[in-house]
This record gives structure tokens, sequence and C-alpha cells, in this order.
């Protein structure tokens, strides 16, 4: 992934037709395109080689079990065109590694999540997410995934993980911005439903891109 503007847009809509029309609407503005569960599922896994032709793509299947199961998944998602593979850490240091030795035999980039950027992470993940972070560095990861919406807290993760990429979810829509981030430590903002929802996904892409390139 080659930082252009800093905007990563999760596609977080369920058909191919939608997922094409946005991606082309928001090309010039957008480093990536993350890809999950709500498209994948509703349109197959060849969603994501037609998306990668538009961008660079991040499967974020959130993989989370048992070292031979996370291989298989993530072999998947590289197989399928996915350029990186967002996985959980707390299954521990045996199945984020099989996850890291996959990304580097494809030649692509593993990202750890670290504290989620919703309300309920504080619940559990928040105690947990220096270590998370600590063994994301450890590990051999590409970069890890820390909250806009807590932009204090990703500045904190962010002086553990040095020069690790972060990307980090949780602008507009969850109450985030995108300049805050940036100066948190953010190399990358995610951002769904504002771009997405919006009925000019292409105006709404723009304006976050520059909102990023004034933090600079
Ligand atoms: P919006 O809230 O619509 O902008 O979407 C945010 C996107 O980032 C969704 O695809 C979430 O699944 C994802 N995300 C979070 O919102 N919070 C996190 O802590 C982690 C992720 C993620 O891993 O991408």
């Amino acid at each position: 992934m080659k930082r252009k503007t800093g905007l990563v847009v999760a596609l977080d809509v369920i058909n191919e037709k939608d997922a094409i029309s946005i991606s082309e609407a928001v090309v010039e503005h957008i480093d990536a395109i993350k890809i999950g569960y709500p498209l994948v599922l509703g349109a197959g896994i060849g969603i994501i080689t037609q998306i990668s032709e538009f961008a660079p793509v991040i499967a974020d299947f959130k993989v989370a079990d048992i070292p031979n199961t996370d291989r298989l998944i993530c072999e998947q998602a590289f197989k399928a065109g996915a350029e990186a593979v967002i996985v959980h850490g707390f299954t521990g240091k045996d199945s984020l590694t099989e996850c890291v030795k996959t990304g580097k035999q494809y030649g692509r980039d593993i990202y750890v999540v670290t504290e989620m950027s919703h309300p309920g992470a504080l619940d559990f993940m928040q105690t947990a997410a220096e270590a998370l972070a600590r063994m994301a560095v450890e590990s051999g990861a590409s970069g890890i995934v820390a909250p806009a919406t807590r932009p204090a807290r990703l500045r904190e993760i962010r002086n553990i993980v040095g020069d690790l990429t972060i990307i980090s979810p949780g602008v507009g829509a969850q109450g985030g911005s995108a300049a805050d981030a940036v100066k948190a430590g953010a190399d990358y903002v995610i951002v769904g439903r504002s771009i997405y929802g919006s009925e000019h996904p292409e105006v709404e892409a723009g304006k976050i891109a520059d909102e990023i390139k004034k933090c600079r």
C-alpha cells in the first residue's frame, strides 16, 4: 500500500453493483479499499479480485482462530488478490505468528487489531491493547489497527509500535475526526458509512482526503 492520500474506504456494502460503482467514484481519493464480511458474504470472495483492479484491497477478516485455520483463511484472502489481511491478536502469539508467516510467504501485509474503536472495546480489549501492540511488533506484523475515536489512546499505541503502519477506523459515523487521528499518529484513516452512505461518495472522500492533507 503506497501512501498518497492516507484514506482507506471501508466498503461495507453487500452487493457487487454498489461495490463497483463506489470504488469507481472514490478511487482517486483513496489508497486502499477495505473489504470485510458484509461484502464477501454478499457477493462472494471473487469481489476481492474484482475490487483489487481499482486499488489495493485490505481483507478485513479479523482472523481469530488456531494457527492452522488462520493460515487457511489468510491464504484464501491473498490468493483472491488481497494486499493485506486484518487479524486479531488476542488468540495469542502462535496464531499471530502463523498469519505473519503466511503474509511473508505471499509478500503481503498483516495488520493486527489492538483496541477497537467502538464503546464495547472498553469492556475487555482496552486492558490488553498495549500488550497486543507489543506482540504485533515482536511478531513482525506490518501494522496495527487503532481507534480514531480515542486519539489519546491512538497516541499511546503509536509510542509502542514505533514506525509500524497504523490504520485507524472510527472517523465520521463513529464520531472520530480524520485530522485528530492523523495528528495522534495514524498513517491511514479508515472511513466507511460517511463515504459509501453518502449521496456523493466522491465528494465525501475528497473532503476527508483534503482534511488529511492539511494535517501533514
Ligand atoms: P464506519 O464506522 O462505517 O466508518 O466503518 C468503520 C470500518 O472499520 C468498519 O468496516 C469496521 O468493521 C472497521 N473497524 C472499526 O470500525 N473499528 C475497529 O476497531 C476495527 C475495524 C477494522 O478492523 O477495520
